[in-house]
């Protein structure tokens, strides 16, 4: 750590209470590996993987970051760092193989005994019940298309709940549902690769029911846990003045964000985009009044990573809400991402104002840099450090301004397996060398447990 580092360090450490959560996310398939191990079954990013054309340079997350061998390792590592808190998700084919039915033992020991892991270690486990990992056999019955997922999710909640719900105090039923159904159902840049906007919306809609069905579950057997879901929200805003980029932008925090926060806290879907996606065919079948009667969260999990500029577009056979995201101008990270740092003051402040939520916790944000291999022990990734620094400034902002954001999770602990991107973008502030599985703390990292140690409680 350098005299500059140190002073840096201590500079955000002095904005944030004693003991604040200070965490780390992973999620389940991006780190786990060991696919076929203990009666896994098998989920639709292993399909999808497989499925050539689909991932960059044909990676598949078969053994990622081996994490589900090493977990222990790794939980020393973490407590090296300093975390207080680790958000992890849990892969649901190791739960239910098929999706369905009496749990598979193995399965729910291996949670079990990272939760004890963390715990003995003084790390508080957040636990993400769905991170994308679907069970392929749902989605060989229509998956997020069918209302039977939302049954299975309950089914697979109450399960797990029992099981973890005396020691996980957090609980987030899903994972970003917005990124999950457009680029999974609408894209088919994601598993299950479906294509079409209609689709979309209707593995959203399914998604919203489920979240519920999954939060009155955890309750029944976790009356003490705090529940909650996790959405992105980017900062969104007009291009230019021109009054069609303006509508555009409006359009654009619709379909991307409202959709999602609305019916989270019980307003059911907003009226504008509803209006376009009835003219437009997409709710055909969708029973809109059904989201209404939400499930009150105790939390509101939030996912940032940048700034998106709007502009106008034209909507071509029916696909889409009119909208494009400017992809060049300002600072950008590694996979073309704006930075915009005082957008996570922006954004918490836009959601407490808007929804007001009793509590908030920032569960994903970081970046992906073209970074320097180790060397001597180490790596060399300023821009990700220098990105750190700035949004815990821009946190510390938030909170000052009266939001109630109570814990900050860093995408990622990792590097690891970056969906349609395979290895080749790495989030970490730990490297992972993946042909010899040897753990590097980075610059970020050294930076981030600097900070938690000027935070000790
Ligand atoms: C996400 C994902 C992460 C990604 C990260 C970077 O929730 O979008 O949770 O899995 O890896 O966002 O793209």
């Amino acid at each position: 750590m350098t005299v500059v580092d140190e002073a840096a360090a201590t500079a955000v450490a002095m904005r944030f209470p004693a003991g604040y959560r200070f965490g780390a996310a992973t999620a389940s398939y991006q780190i786990e590996g060991a696919v076929t191990a203990d009666g896994r079954g098998q989920s639709i990013w292993d399909t999808y993987a497989h499925t050539s054309g689909r991932i960059r340079n044909g990676d598949t997350g078969d053994v990622a970051c081996d994490h589900y061998h090493r977990w222990e390792a790794d939980l020393d590592l973490m407590a090296s760092v300093g975390l207080r808190a680790y958000r992890f998700s849990i892969a649901w084919p190791r739960i239910q193989p098929a999706g369905r039915g009496s749990p598979n033992a193995a399965g729910l020991d291996h949670y079990d005994r990272l939760v004890d892991g963390l715990l003995a270690r003084g790390i508080e486990p957040w636990a993400t019940l769905y991170h994308w990992d679907l069970p392929q056999a749902l989605e060989d019955g229509g998956g997020w298309t069918s209302p039977e997922a939302v049954e299975r999710l309950a089914e697979y909640a109450s399960v797990v709940a029992r099981r973890l719900g005396d020691r996980v105090g957090h609980w987030i039923t899903l994972n970003e549902p917005r990124t999950h159904s457009l680029m999974g159902y609408g894209v088919g840049r994601h598993a299950p690769g479906r294509t079409g906007w209609a689709s979309a919306v209707r593995a959203a809609h399914h998604m919203h029911l489920a979240h519920a069905g999954a939060t009155r579950a955890i309750r029944a057997s976790a009356p003490a846990a705090r529940v909650g879901v996790c959405h992105d929200v980017n900062l969104v805003v007009p291009a230019s003045e021109r009054a069609e980029d303006v509508a555009a932008a409006l359009r654009h925090d619709g379909a991307l964000h409202r959709w999602f926060l609305d019916p989270t806290f019980g307003r059911g879907y907003p009226d504008d985009v509803a209006a376009w996606y009835d003219a437009h065919g997409f709710l055909d079948g969708i029973d809109v009044d059904a989201v209404r009667p939400a499930e009150p969260i105790d939390f509101l999990a939030v996912n940032y990573y940048r700034r998106e500029r709007v502009v106008d577009a034209p909507v071509r056979d029916g696909w889409g809400i009119g909208s494009a995201v400017l992809e060049d101008g300002g600072e950008r990270s590694g996979n073309g991402w704006e930075v915009w740092p005082d957008g996570l003051r922006e954004v918490l402040v836009r959601v407490r104002d808007d929804y007001a939520p009793a509590e908030m916790a920032i569960t994903e944000n970081g970046a992906t840099y073209d970074d320097p291999p180790p060397v001597d022990g180490t790596v060399e990734d300023e821009p990700r450090r220098s990105y750190l620094e700035r949004h815990l400034h821009a946190l510390a902002d938030a909170r000052d301004a009266g939001v109630p954001v109570e814990a900050y999770f860093v995408w990622s602990l990792f590097d690891n397996f970056e969906w349609a991107e395979g290895y080749t973008k790495r989030f970490g502030v730990v490297h992972v060398d993946f042909a010899t599985q040897q753990r590097t703390l980075k610059a970020s990292g050294r930076f981030y447990a600097n900070i938690l140690r000027h935070t000790r409680g």
